[in-house]
C-alpha cells in the first residue's frame, strides 16, 4: 500500500530495508525525525548520542566491525563530527557507513547556512542528493551499497524541503544482513602516519574509481527535451526546475561527488544555453567551469538562502510571479517567544534584573534574547558560551566575571559544555555558569539526553548525575535553584557572582510542555494593579497589554506557572480559588 512519507521517514524506512544495524545521532532540525523513525524499528539499535562526534564514532565502530551504520545530524552537526569523519575517509570501513546531513538553506531553524556538499568533497567521499521521499528511500540503499563496494563512508545530503516534505512510496521488506565476525586489521584502522600515508593514496585512487562509476550510475540522468535551455541541478532544485521549466532539458545529478564528467560534457554539447542551478554554494558550477564548459549560474542565482520555482522563472524567463513562499506582506509577524510557563523566563527575568552580561548558547533559551526580556548578549554555536565567558574574563579581568554569566541548557551542556567548564576550572576562571535543566532537549522537539533517564526508544536507562559531574570537574560551588523563585534565585546569583571561585547554578524546573500544566489559574485584579507593566516585562504570551493599562491574563494560554505573581509589586496577580 502506498503512503505519504516525509523524506526523513523515508530515510528511516530505506535504512531499515537496507538492513541497517545501528543509527546514532544528535538531534537537530531538519534531521531529527530520521532517528526518531529509525528508533521505531525493533531490528535497529538507535541512540541519541551526547553529540554528533560521538554519534559518528558509534557509527564508525559499528561499520568497522562489519555492521551497517548511519550517523544522522543537521549541517552544523557535521562540523562537530568532522574529526572522525576526515580520518575514516582514509581508513575506510567494512560494513556500510552513511553520514546523513540535513542542510538548512534559508536558515529556517539554524544559526548559519553552510553547504555540506563542500565537506563531502573535502573528505573525498561520495555525496548523494535525493530530491523527494521516494528517492530518499532508494538513495539510502544505494549509499550503503556504494559504501561497501568502494570501502568508503558516504554522505547523504538532504535539505529542509526534502527532509520535511512528503511524497508517495510503498513500504518494502528488510533485507537481513549477517554480521561477520570481528576481524582485527590494525594496518587499515590504526591511522598512525605510517599506515595513514598509504590510505591517503588509496582514497585518491578510490575517488577516480568513483568518478568512473558516477558516469555510469543511474543516480545521474539526462532528461533531454527542448534543447534551447539545459539545466544541471540536484536535490530539491530538480523539482523546482521541472515545475518552472517543464520543457527544458535537465541533467539531474543524484551523485554529486564525484560529478559525472562525461555525462556533463555530453549534456553541455546537446543544449544551446547551459545553466547550473544550485542552492547555496557553486559546488557543481565551479567544477563544471573547471572542465572548460561554459555555464551560467551564480551570476544569476544567489549564494544566499533558498531558490524557488518562481525565482527560476523570473531569472530565466523574465516572468514575475508572486511567490507563494513569501508571506511577509500578507501575515502579521509573529516573532518566536518562550512558551507560557517556560522555566527559562524566570531565569532571564532574574538575569535582566541583576543587569549582568549573559553569554548565551543554543536552545530554547536563545529566545531570552528577544524583547521584552532582551537579556542575552551572544549565541555562536552549541557549547560556545562557557569558553567565551572565560575568554572575556581573561581580557577584562575578574571583576568582569562578577557581572557576567554563561547560560547553557542541559542537553547543550552534555553536548559540548563540559569541556568549557573544565577549562574554567583548569585555567582558574571565576565564571558563574547557569545550567538550565528543563529535563529535556526542548528546542528540537523533546528528545531525550543523558540527563533525562530515557533512551530514544523511550526505555528507562542510566541517568548522568549533573551535580556530581560538575563537582567531579572540581567546581565546589554548586547551587540548585527553582527559576520561578525570583527572590531565592536573585540572592544565590548575587552570592555566586561575588565568589572568587568558579561556580555553577543549576536552574532546575521541567519544560512546561512536559508537565502540560493546569490552565487558567491566574487573573489580574484591577483595584490592586499598579499599572507598572512589570508583569508585561517577562514577555509571557498569555499576558496582554490593554488600553486601560491593567493587563489581561488569557485563560486559554496561562498554564499557572505563577511567575507573573512573583514579579508583581503589589499582589495584583491573583490565583483563582479552588483551581
Ligand atoms: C552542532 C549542533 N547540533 C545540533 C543543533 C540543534 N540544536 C540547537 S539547540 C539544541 C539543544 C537544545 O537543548 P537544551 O540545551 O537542553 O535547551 P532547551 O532547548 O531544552 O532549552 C539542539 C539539539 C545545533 N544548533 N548545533
Amino acid at each position: 500500500m502506498k503512503q505519504l512519507m516525509t523524506g526523513n521517514e523515508a530515510i528511516a524506512l530505506g535504512a531499515w530495508e537496507a538492513g541497517v544495524h545501528v543509527v546514532a545521532a544528535y538531534p537537530g532540525t531538519p534531521s531529527t525525525e530520521v532517528t526518531e523513525n529509525a528508533a521505531k524499528y525493533a531490528e535497529i539499535y538507535a541512540e541519541w548520542a551526547p553529540n554528533e562526534k560521538v554519534a559518528m564514532e558509534v557509527a564508525i565502530g559499528a561499520a568497522v566491525s562489519g555492521g551497517r551504520a548511519m550517523a544522522c545530524m543537521k549541517h552544523v552537526g557535521v562540523n562537530v563530527a568532522m574529526d572522525p569523519l576526515m580520518t575514516v575517509a582514509f581508513s575506510g570501513i567494512k560494513g556500510g557507513l552513511v553520514l546523513l546531513t540535513a542542510d538548512d538553506p534559508g536558515m529556517h531553524s539554524s544559526q548559519n547556512e553552510q553547504d555540506n556538499r563542500r565537506i563531502g568533497r573535502f573528505a573525498k567521499i561520495p555525496v548523494l542528493e535525493p530530491s523527494d521521499s521516494s528517492e530518499c528511500r532508494e538513495f539510502i540503499k544505494a549509499a550503503f551499497d556504494i559504501s561497501e563496494a568502494f570501502d568508503t563512508p558516504v554522505m547523504l545530503r538532504l535539505t529542509t524541503r526534502v527532509a520535511h516534505s512528503q511524497s508517495l512510496l510503498e513500504k518494502g521488506f528488510r533485507e537481513e544482513r549477517e554480521i561477520p565476525p570481528y576481524e582485527r586489521d590494525p594496518q587499515k584502522y590504526v591511522m598512525a602516519p605510517a599506515n595513514a600515508r598509504p590510505r591517503h593514496i588509496i582514497a585518491e585512487e578510490r575517488l577516480l574509481k568513483l568518478k568512473a562509476m558516477s558516469d555510469e550510475s543511474p543516480l545521474n540522468r539526462a532528461e533531454i527535451h527542448d534543447t534551447a535551455i539545459g539545466v544541471i541541478c540536484s536535490g530539491i532544485v530538480y523539482q523546482y526546475v521541472k515545475e518552472a521549466l517543464p520543457e527544458a532539458s535537465v541533467l539531474k545529478i543524484g551523485l554529486s561527488n564525484p560529478l559525472p564528467e562525461k555525462m556533463i560534457r555530453s549534456f553541455a554539447d546537446s543544449v544551446r544555453e547551459l545553466y547550473v542551478i544550485e542552492e547555496l554554494d557553486d559546488v557543481m558550477e565551479e567544477q563544471i567551469r573547471a572542465m572548460g564548459i561554459d555555464a551560467k549560474g551564480k551570476e544569476l542565482f544567489s549564494y544566499v538562502g533558498e531558490i524557488f520555482p518562481e525565482t527560476i522563472r523570473e531569472v530565466l524567463l523574465g516572468e514575475k510571479t508572486a511567490s507563494p513562499y513569501r508571506y511577509d506582506k500578507d501575515l502579521v509577524v509573529r516573532p518566536p517567544v518562550l512558551c507560557a510557563g517556560c522555566p527559562h523566563r524566570g531565569t532571564f527575568h532574574v538575569l535582566k534584573k541583576a543587569k549582568v552580561n549573559v553569554i548565551g548558547d543554543i536552545g530554547c533559551y536563545t529566545l531570552g534574547a528577544m524583547p521584552p526580556l532582551a537579556a542575552v548578549d551572544t549565541t555562536i554555536c552549541m557549547g560556545a558560551g562557557i569558553g567565551m565567558t572565560l575568554g572575556m574574563e581573561k581580557v577584562h579581568g575578574k571583576d568582569f566575571s562578577k557581572k557576567t554569566v554563561a547560560v547553557i541548557g542541559d542537553s547543550t551542556f552534555m553536548h559540548s559544555g563540559i569541556t568549557g567548564l573544565v577549562d574554567v576550572f583548569y585555567n582558574k576562571g571565576c565564571t558563574t555558569t547557569i545550567i538550565l535543566d528543563n529535563h529535556i532537549t526542548a528546542m528540537t522537539g523533546h528528545q531525550q539526553n543523558p540527563l533525562t533517564g530515557y533512551t530514544v526508544k523511550g526505555e528507562p536507562t542510566n541517568k548522568v548525575d549533573l551535580e556530581a559531574l560538575v563537582r567531579g570537574i572540581g567546581i565546589e560551588r554548586v547551587r540548585v535553584v527553582d527559576p520561578f523563585d525570583v527572590k531565592g534565585f536573585s540572592k544565590i546569583l548575587k552570592e555566586e557572582l561575588a565568589a572568587e571561585e568558579p561556580s555553577v547554578i543549576i536552574a532546575r524546573r521541567p519544560c512546561e510542555l512536559l508537565l502540560k500544566g493546569e490552565k487558567d489559574n491566574y487573573y489580574i485584579e484591577a483595584e490592586r494593579c499598579l499599572r507598572c507593566g512589570k508583569c508585561l516585562k517577562i514577555g509571557c504570551p498569555a499576558i496582554e497589554k490593554t488600553s486601560s493599562k491593567v493587563p489581561i491574563i488569557h485563560g486559554d494560554q496561562c498554564v499557572g506557572c505563577g511567575l507573573c505573581q512573583n514579579v508583581c509589586g503589589n499582589d495584583g496577580v491573583i490565583r483563582k480559588e479552588g483551581e
